[in-house]
């Protein structure tokens, strides 16, 4: 049988199910909500509201399509022996990685912030990946765990689109996975960034991924 076909740009993007995964970055309350990391570095955490219902609805038509997910969390350990320095010093946030927040310790694994929002919870089964940088494959196994479940296209998901899912999706194509980002199901704090971010990534025939919207994507799921 061949594979599913996405009506992406610049091309179409095949979807076999038992090699393709859909990957849901960091939409975590951290960044998604008031009172999180994504606050805190001066941002209007509204404007990534409008990634959760389209996500929603694509994770459970993949979930119903039997195809391999898995959810990715920004975040620390409690003594930030893994925050380079550099990145705890950066801007001029109210309160810093590391801090008491109302979410619990902002950007730190275990806290509430720093866990999936409800909408998204991952279910039991599904691959919750911790990771210290912006991308998915620094300072994690995701290379072994896509190695191991026979994984070589990712349809890739979540916020910011300019920053960790424009860093994983990059490795990802210099490590030979073919990326889907699914212009919906990700999202920006500045509109103009996820605009050009957008085309940034299915410019000069793809330089580094294709682009579809979810419904395309969903349309070509069974
Ligand atoms: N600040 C910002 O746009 N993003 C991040 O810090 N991390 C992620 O994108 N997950």
């Amino acid at each position: 049988m061949s594979a599913p076909l996405v009506p992406a740009e610049p091309s179409p993007f095949p979807v076999p199910l038992d090699s393709t995964a859909l990957v849901i970055i960091d939409m975590q309350r951290d960044f998604l909500l008031p009172g999180g990391f994504g606050e805190t570095l001066g941002n209007d955490v509204d404007q990534l509201a409008a990634v959760v219902p389209p996500l929603v609805t694509l994770l459970s038509a993949a979930r119903a399509a039997g195809m391999t997910v898995i959810h990715t969390r920004e975040g620390h350990v409690p003594d930030l022996s893994d925050c380079p320095p550099a990145k705890l010093r950066r801007g001029k946030p109210s309160i810093r990685i590391g801090d008491d927040g109302p979410l619990g310790r902002i950007l730190v694994r275990g806290e509430y912030g720093h866990d999936i929002v409800d909408e998204l919870a991952p279910l039991p089964g599904e691959t919750v990946l911790d990771k210290p940088g912006k991308g998915a494959f620094y300072g994690t196994d995701l290379a072994g765990i896509l190695d191991r479940a026979g994984i070589t296209r990712l349809i890739v998901t979540g916020v910011t689109t300019e920053v960790c899912v424009h860093t994983t999706v990059r490795e990802a194509n210099d490590r030979g996975y073919d990326c889907l980002v699914v212009s919906d199901c990700v999202g920006s704090y500045f509109p103009e960034f996820q605009r050009i971010g957008l085309e940034m990534i299915k410019a000069q025939g793809g330089i580094f991924g294709w682009v579809a919207d979810s419904a395309a994507v969903r349309a070509a799921l069974p």
